[in-house]
């Protein structure tokens, strides 16, 4: 008799993301009837310490094609995947791993890596005939809390806000689909408020879907998504996060970084945080001081006492980055996007190490997305109670939020909305 559960085929293509930039799309066949199918998501605030995205150089796409990372998956990687268990996940991605040799993935390209890591996750979802946040755990039951990026600065806007994301957090709400409808009202309250204060250009959007105000100045950019949120009359149930991004605000010849337009030492910037979370309900603030400053971020975490001190930059989802962080105790909790790493199973692996170690785990997007929502599945799966996926709008967030419905209706009554404990679900 035939083996069951074999991969046949796998198959990349190149597709483009929400900024028409290439990206690449693998399917992996399962004994040629079952196929998994996943798109790689893509940074542009990106750690330099983050696996490395083989792009194709050249004219073509203005050199960000990814021809070589689709042939690389089509020959190399298919070639030694062929005929394995598609269930085996850690064998498949460990072989990849060591296919590629290289300790950042710049040989195959960790785009060409995690989307054959996805697809074969996923092929294995569907021969077993479970839900892929299922087949990753079967006890899986932690919906998350949205963190939704309302007002974007930084990298992903068009205006001089310095933090690249102002964030709102429904911790009070009852259950995941009223998290969504509290975020969605009040955004739409938000939008004709920024328009009337600041001219309708501000009500375009930025990378994430949050609104871009003209404004420079942090608080007043928190005042107005508070305000927003006073008029829905959530105020109660709604806490506050930034990322700041700060590895990008950062000069490495002066030691400064630039925040609204002033230049401020490591200790001013832990200072001017210590006044912000004197004066607004903040719950997290993600890189808050730049990629390497493990030290800084020990300080911060200590000052700000309470606060979940969130690193994306400084660990990119990397166990080696993460253990130099627990040795000092830098942060409190780790961004996880899988493709900084660039296998599922390591991202796991990330993941399990920050939990044994009381640091929180928030699932992230890339500014870069397409219309696959794997990152619902894998939050669920990680049972980890929080989701970083944008704003309420344009269809590659709003994927997210809506496979969440999905998966909140299947589990029923044993879902559990993370609420206030995101930081540590129940
Ligand atoms: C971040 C992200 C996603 P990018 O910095 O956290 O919100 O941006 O994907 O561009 O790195
Ligand atoms: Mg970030």
């Amino acid at each position: 008799m035939a083996h069951r559960n074999r991969i046949t085929a796998i198959k990349a293509r190149e597709i483009i993301d929400c900024r028409g930039t290439p990206t690449v799309q693998v399917d992996v066949w399962v004994d040629d009837v079952v196929c998994g199918r996943a798109d790689v998501p893509s940074g542009r605030s990106t750690g330099s310490h983050e696996a490395y995205e083989l792009r194709d150089g050249g004219s073509r796409y203005a050199g960000f094609g990814v021809r070589k990372a689709v042939a690389n998956v089509n020959t190399v990687i298919a070639d030694a995947l062929i005929g394995r268990d598609v269930t085996e996940q850690r064998a498949v991605d460990r072989e990849m791993a060591s296919l590629d040799g290289t300790a950042n993935k710049n040989r195959l390209g960790a785009n060409a890596i995690l989307g054959v890591s996805l697809a074969v996750a996923r092929a294995a979802a569907a021969t077993l005939n479970l839900p892929l946040y299922r087949y990753l755990n079967s006890a899986a039951h932690v919906l998350p809390v949205p963190m939704m990026n309302l007002v974007n600065g930084g990298k992903l806007s068009s205006n001089d806000l310095c933090f690249q994301e102002f964030i709102m957090m429904p911790v009070g709400a009852t259950s995941f689909s009223e998290a969504l409808r509290m975020t969605a009202e009040i955004n739409a309250i938000l939008r004709p408020m920024t328009a009337d204060r600041y001219g309708k250009l501000a009500i375009n959007v930025g990378d994430e879907g949050g609104v871009v105000p003209p404004i420079v100045n942090v608080r007043e950019a928190l005042d107005l998504l508070c305000e927003a949120v006073a008029r829905s009359g959530y105020s109660e149930h709604i806490g506050y996060a930034f990322d700041c991004a700060a590895t990008h605000l950062y000069d490495s010849q002066t030691g400064r970084y630039t925040f609204e337009g002033k230049n401020l030492t490591r200790d001013e910037v832990i200072r001017f945080f210590e006044h912000l979370v004197a004066e607004y309900p903040i719950l997290s603030i993600e890189d808050p001081l730049h990629e390497d400053d493990f030290e800084g971020f020990a300080e911060i975490t200590q000052a700000l006492e309470g606060v979940q001190i969130v690193g994306d930059d400084l660990f990119v989802t990397n166990k080696e980055r993460l253990a130099l962080g627990l040795q000092q105790n830098a942060a409190n909790a780790v961004l996880w996007k899988v493709n900084q790493i660039g296998t599922l199973t390591e991202a796991m692996e990330t993941a399990s190490m920050a939990f044994r170690n009381g640091y929180g785990v928030c699932v992230s997007e890339r500014s870069g997305e397409t219309e696959d929502p794997m990152i619902a599945d894998l939050v669920v799966a990680l049972d980890s109670g929080q989701i970083k996926t944008g704003a309420p709008v344009r269809s590659e967030r709003t994927a997210k939020y809506n496979r969440l419905l999905q998966i909140e209706e299947e589990l029923g009554s044993a879902a559990t909305y993370a609420g206030r404990d995101f930081r540590r679900p129940v």
